[in-house]
Order: structure tokens, then C-alpha cells, then sequence
């Protein structure tokens, strides 16, 4: 503790520069990002509004929460030490265990002492005298730092359906990504989900498992493909354990950073008995392969996707058994793989249970949240419980929810209400040693992947600002440029960018997302990572510092 602090650790105000960094948010960049500050010898503090480590995998209890990618290479890879005695137990693992080693992850590197829990940032003001940050809790502490490094995940700001009523339902409500910490039951329940992307997809299967009647309400289906998890086996730990440096060698090289890459072919250039036995075998393979791993065309080519997409239209007719049922699972406004693609364990089945119902919401549109449960324009239904698994104010809300303000009193919010624009996704101007975590614009795919490239790389620059004796980065208007039009140059083309989705920038929860926008880099990490090192490389030119 030092002289400014109380003592929960919280600093005084007005007593100068209380730490070197400030973190918003425990999560795995997070995480990560106070480990390599402290290795340069920086007083950082990390506020997280929660009350444990773990971010995504802290808030996303919901029931089925898992990853979708190869447990493996979606974990750290800083510490050979750390990859050695974790030991994934399942391809996919479930949230829970994913919690658990964050925490060992928390305890071995002995981050608690550095995070301050059940700390929300309410505002982030920039000192140009100082040039210092200025953070305020919600508790109405505040706390200044040299750096305000925000961790705070691109799909962290949960949205409630806008409709109306929903405050006034007695039975149990819940929101997927504030799933309560308390044991939920489904038996013997009448349950409805309303949403159907990767996260209701989760939910539906599992909760299907124990419920008494099931009411889904979709209003866009996904294009949905088996997950194939299962438990690893010894053999396969120790190839597993053995082989960490080529895994995370191959994830450095793909597009998206995931252990899957793009066969070269053009869908249309095999023969259709070619073209179906590669299907098949990435239908049946574990994962992303069929998104991340199909024919190089799949995204970029309007008749490849639709042979494709009807190869899995297929599928989902031949595993549900009423096809009127199938019909309504059936996306009709967008490709395979032009939306994230929900991983499955059996969602198609679930729909041949007797106690599970799908109503198609563009049909019969909700009209209120009732007391009871839910009215649609065709039906008045009854619920013990209603889950909501309706996503996120995406890449933005997470940022919006704080009270951001750089130079000049600019907010942040009112920076970006005509577009997002950044420098490679870590800064932004106007808005001076402010550093983003996996923030708009930087590569995402395979996130842990992306946050340590991304940490390293503040951790380079903020390693490079104390070696010069420099207290002032912040990026010139023309590089922001230069990568905005980067971020737009490779957002041409692909099928992904005309349809609404969240990584289109579409939330109609949320005020002024309703029209696509250039919500995020689409193009290749490979390319991403070459365009920082290439700044790194060449001393920063890019950015105003002093
Ligand atoms: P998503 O992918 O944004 O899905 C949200 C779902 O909720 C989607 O099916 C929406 O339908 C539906 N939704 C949202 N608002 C409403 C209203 N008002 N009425 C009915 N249905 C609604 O969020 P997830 O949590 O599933 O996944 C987000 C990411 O987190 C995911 O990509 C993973 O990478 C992790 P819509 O499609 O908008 O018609």
C-alpha cells in the first residue's frame, strides 16, 4: 500500500499520478497486459467491475457455454511453463473450466494483488496538463495514471431485446451474459429463449436436455454445424503437450488465426463427387473447419456460397424430421458462413422433441413482454422462466458504457458517431496515451491470439516511451487514416459485409445500429501483425509522441 492509497488500495484523489497504467477489465487481455507491465516495472492497476478474473468466461455462465475453438489454441501462450502443466480436459472446453484456469492462471502469476473487483469505471478523462488519465468509479473514487489501457472485450455490453413489457415478467429472467452465479433448474420448467445466434444455439441444447416444455423464438436462423467435441484422451494430451510450438506456429499463419485455413480450390472447380466428399469430410470434421477451412471461394464467390450453403441445407432437412420446422431453421437472407457459424451438439434434434416448440418471430412478431410470458401477434404463451440469449452492443457498447473523454473534453462516443476509426485498433487520436486491448479495428478470429500479439505490442511501445523518457503517444490524424482506409480496402468483397450481424455493426437494441457500418478489420492477421511490427520497426513515426 502505498502513501496514496486506503486500504482497500483505492488512491486519493489530487495527489498527483497515482499509477503508471490503469486497466479496464480482468478478462484475458487484461490478464495478460498486467503481467507484461509489471515485468517493466510499472505501478498498474487493474479495475474490473466483477467480482473474479476471466472477463468473457466470468460473465457467460449461461448454460452450455463453451468455446468453439480447439481448447489448445485458444489458451495462452506466453509461458511454455504454464502450457505444460494446464491440462485441457476436453477438445472444446466448457466455461467452467475455462474459468478455472483463469484463475489458476490468476494465482499462479499473482495478479489478484494488482485488480481491484466490483470496480466499475464510470469515467476516463484525459489531463492535458498532466498528461494523465483521470478514471472514476462507480463508487465515485477516482484514480489518475500516466496510461489508461482498456481491456474491456469486443462482446461485453449485454442488449435486452427492445420490447416492451420486459420489465414487467414474474417469472425468472435471465440474461445469457449476466448469467447468475447461482445453480439454475429447467425441470419440469416452461422455458423460453429468445435469440438464436452462437450463444441461444448453446443454450437451446442444453437446456433442452432437462426442460419441461421448450419455447423458442427465432427471428433470423443460423447456419449452424457440429461442433464434434470430446474428451482428450492421455495419447492425445501428450501429442497435444509435444506439439505446442507447431500449434501456435500454424495459428500465426492462417487467416484468422484458428488451427483451420482455406483449402486453395475454388468450389467450382472439382467435380461435384469431389466437391461432396470434401463437404462431408468437413461437416464431420471438429470445429470451425467448415467456416474457416472451406473452399477459398466460399466468402467471396455468390455461387460458391450457394452451392455450399445448400449442402448444409441439406443436412439440416435430413436432421429434422418435421421439414416444415426444418424450413423455418433454414437461413434465407444470408450465406453459410457469412455470419458467425453456432457450433452444435445435436440443436437440430432438439427440434424433433415433443416438448420443444420454434416460433418463427418474422412470421408472428412478439408483441410484449406479458407478466405471464410472451405475446406474439398469433398467441398469448405462459412462462416459468425466459432466457434471453439476445447478444451484445457490440465492439462499440463496451467503450459507450464509459464516459470517455480525451484532449479537449472530446468523448469518445461522439468521435466515433460517424464511423470508427483508429490506428491498427489501439489508438485513436485526439485521444493521447489511451491504448485498446483487441479494440475496434485490430484483428479478432481466434481472440487470445489477437490479445497477445496486441499486448506484446503496447508492451513494446510503452517499453520503448520509458527507455526515450517520453510521456505522450498518441496517433496522427493521417496514420488513423491511412489504416481506416486499410480496414475498408479489405472489407470489399466479402459476402459477410452485406449482411446485418454484429460484426457489421447492426444491433437494433441499440439506438443509431441499425445501418451496416465498418465495424471491424476483415482482413488477414498475418497482414494485421505486419502493419504493426512494420510501426514497431520503424520507431513509431505514426505516432505524436514526446
Ligand atoms: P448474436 O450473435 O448477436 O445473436 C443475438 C440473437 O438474438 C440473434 O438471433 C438475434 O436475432 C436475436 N435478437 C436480438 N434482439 C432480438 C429481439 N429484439 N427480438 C428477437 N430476437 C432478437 O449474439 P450471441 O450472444 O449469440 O453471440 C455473440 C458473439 O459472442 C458470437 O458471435 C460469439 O463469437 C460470442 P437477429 O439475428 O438479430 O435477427
Amino acid at each position: 500500500m502505498t502513501a496514496t492509497q486506503d486500504a482497500h488500495g483505492r488512491a486519493a484523489a489530487g495527489q498527483g499520478q497515482d499509477y503508471d497504467a490503469i486497466i479496464i477489465g480482468a478478462g484475458i487481455s487484461g490478464m495478460y497486459q498486467l503481467l507484461r507491465l509489471r515485468e517493466l516495472g510499472m505501478k498498474v492497476r487493474v479495475f474490473e467491475a466483477g467480482t473474479g478474473v476471466g472477463g468473457t468466461w466470468y460473465w457467460n455462465r449461461y448454460p452450455g457455454a463453451r468455446f468453439d475453438s480447439e481448447s489448445y489454441s485458444y489458451q495462452y501462450s506466453f509461458s511454455k511453463e504454464l502450457l505444460q502443466e494446464w491440462s485441457w480436459k476436453e477438445h472444446f472446453a466448457p466455461q467452467p473450466e475455462t474459468l478455472s484456469y483463469l484463475n489458476y492462471v490468476a494465482d499462479k502469476f499473482d495478479l489478484r494483488k494488482d485488480i481491484q473487483f466490483r470496480s466499475r469505471v464510470k469515467s476516463a478523462h484525459y489531463q492535458d496538463r498532466s498528461r494523465t488519465w483521470q478514471i472514476t468509479l462507480e463508487d465515485g473514487s477516482t484514480h489518475s495514471a500516466r496510461f489508461l489501457i482498456t481491456a474491456v472485450g469486443p462482446l461485453s455490453a449485454p442488449t435486452m431485446p427492445r420490447l416492451e413489457g420486459v420489465g414487467s415478467f414474474k417469472g425468472e429472467a435471465y440474461h445469457t451474459g449476466t448469467w447468475p452465479h447461482h445453480p439454475v433448474s429447467f425441470e419440469g420448467k416452461r422455458v423460453a429463449v429468445i435469440g438464436t445466434g452462437a450463444t441461444g444455439v448453446q443454450t437451446i441444447q442444453e437446456v433442452a436436455k432437462t426442460v419441461g416444455h421448450l419455447t423458442v423464438f427465432q427471428r433470423t436462423p443460423n447456419w449452424c454445424k457440429p461442433l464434434k467435441n470430446g474428451k482428450i484422451t492421455d495419447e492425445e494430451q501428450k501429442k497435444i503437450k509435444s506439439s505446442y510450438d507447431e500449434i501456435f506456429k500454424r495459428c500465426d499463419e492462417t487467416y484468422s488465426c484458428f488451427l483451420h485455413t482455406p483449402d486453395p480450390r475454388r468450389t467450382l472447380e472439382v467435380t461435384p463427387e469431389e466437391r461432396v466428399a470434401f463437404l462431408e469430410k468437413l461437416y464431420e470434421t471438429p470445429g470451425f473447419g467448415m467456416w474457416q477451412g472451406n473452399f477459398s471461394d466460399m466468402l467471396t464467390d455468390r455461387e460458391a456460397n450457394r452451392v455450399i450453403s445448400e449442402f448444409v441445407a441439406q443436412k439440416i432437412r435430413q436432421r429434422v424430421k418435421d421439414q416444415k420446422v426444418a424450413d423455418k431453421l433454414i437461413p434465407k437472407n444470408h450465406g453459410f458462413g457469412t455470419r458467425r457459424v453456432p457450433m452444435e451438439t445435436h440443436y437440430y434434434e432438439v427440434y424433433n422433441q415433443p416438448n420443444v416448440e420454434l416460433i418463427d418471430i418474422k412470421e408472428t412478431p412478439i408483441e410484449r413482454i406479458t407478466p405471464k410470458g410472451i405475446k406474439t401477434t398469433a398467441r398469448e404463451f405462459e412462462f416459468d422462466m425466459i432466457i434471453y440469449a439476445t447478444g451484445f452492443d457490440a465492439v462499440t457498447g463496451s467503450f459507450d458504457r464509459i464516459d470517455i473523454r480525451g484532449a479537449n473534453g472530446l468523448s469518445l462516443k461522439d468521435k466515433w458517431k460517424g464511423g470508427i476509426e483508429t490506428f491498427v485498433g489501439v489508438q485513436v487520436d485526439g485521444f493521447p496515451n489511451m491504448m485498446m486491448l483487441v479494440g475496434p479495428h485490430t484483428a479478432l478470429g481466434n481472440i487470445p491470439r489477437s490479445i497477445e500479439f496486441n499486448v506484446d505490442w503496447v508492451t513494446s511501445l510503452l517499453k520503448f516511451m520509458k527507455e526515450n523518457g517520453l510521456t505522450l503517444a498518441e496517433a496522427k490524424r493521417e496514420a488513423v487514416d491511412e489504416w481506416t482506409d486499410f480496414v475498408r480496402e479489405k472489407a470489399k468483397g466479402l459476402l459477410s459485409n452485406e449482411i446485418d450481424s454484429w460484426m457489421t455493426g447492426v444491433n437494433l437494441n441499440v439506438d443509431g445500429k441499425s445501418q451496416r457500418t465498418l465495424a471491424r478489420y476483415s482482413g488477414s492477421a498475418p497482414d494485421y501483425r505486419a502493419w504493426c511490427d512494420r510501426v514497431a520497426r520503424n520507431g513509431y513515426r505514426e505516432l505524436a509522441m514526446a
